[in-house]
């Protein structure tokens, strides 16, 4: 019989906690991961699995869309916790980015994490939420004069919206002003590629490295 470490314990309880959708467990073992030397980051990563096994059942009709929520408030509980404990950056700005869920997309756990280590890392970050049209990106990005635009898209419905983003873009004679970086569940580097996007992140530690080079060029 494999005996865990303690380490690979508690990890095992945090999974436990998101999968019976236990809010109040979860704060109690994150804070436990994180006073037993585990990085917010491991936690995080763990927890990401989690919420994409959780999507694989409800695609096989073995969870309904009320497990989703559960799922998703538990994990924003054990995000509150973790977040904030991403080791900071001392950096002057890097660089302007402005973040959001494309237009007809509720799903905000990702760009949130995107969004909390990119402020870590130094980053001025205006997350400007779920749901937000192509209109509503250019017009922050032109107030706060960004140097990059990142949009999340969850659903294959919603990823014809990057595309979208990147033609209005286009068609108001300002593509060249900002880089514009994509990413989510359903997106890959080929369609990145496809829809003339700069650059794509399959998570929040590549989206880091990949802005940075970036912002570099
Ligand atoms: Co939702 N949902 N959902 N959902 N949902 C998905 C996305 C499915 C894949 C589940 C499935 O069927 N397998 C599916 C989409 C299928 C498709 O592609 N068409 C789906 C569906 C169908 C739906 C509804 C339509 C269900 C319904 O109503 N019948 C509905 C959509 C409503 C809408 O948006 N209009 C819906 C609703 C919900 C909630 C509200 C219950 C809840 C969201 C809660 C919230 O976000 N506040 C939810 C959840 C939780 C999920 C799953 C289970 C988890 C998503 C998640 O948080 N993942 C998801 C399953 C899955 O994704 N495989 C499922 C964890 C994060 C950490 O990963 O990929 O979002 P991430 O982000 C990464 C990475 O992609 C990258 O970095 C992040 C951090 O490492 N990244 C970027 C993300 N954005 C980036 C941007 C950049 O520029 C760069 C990198």
């Amino acid at each position: 019989m494999k005996i865990l470490s303690s380490k690979e314990e508690i990890l095992t309880k945090i999974r436990e906690d998101l999968f019976n959708y236990d809010a109040e467990g979860i704060k109690v073992d994150v804070e436990k991961a994180l006073n037993m030397g585990l990085s917010a980051l491991e936690v995080i990563d763990v927890l990401s699995g989690c919420m994409r096994e959780i999507g694989d059942k409800f695609a096989r009709l073995e969870l309904f869309l009320t497990d989703l929520m559960m799922a998703g408030d538990v994990m924003k509980v054990a995000l509150e916790i973790l977040l904030p404990k991403i080791p900071k950056e001392k950096a002057v700005s890097k660089g302007k980015i402005v973040i959001g869920t494309i237009k007809g997309d509720i799903h905000d756990i990702g760009k949130n994490i995107v969004s909390a280590m990119l402020t870590a890392s130094g980053f001025e970050v205006y997350d400007i939420g779920k749901d937000v049209s192509a209109s509503k990106f250019l017009e922050e990005a032109e107030k706060v004069k960004a140097d990059i635009i990142g949009a999340s898209a969850l659903m294959t419905t919603t990823m014809p919206a990057l595309k979208d983003l990147i033609d209005y873009i286009k068609a108001k004679n300002l593509r060249n002003k900002y880089k514009i970086i994509i990413g989510g569940g359903p997106v890959t580097k080929e369609y990145a590629e496809e829809i003339g996007a700069d650059a794509y992140a399959e998570n929040a530690v590549e989206a880091i490295k990949v802005i940075e080079n970036l912002i570099k060029k």
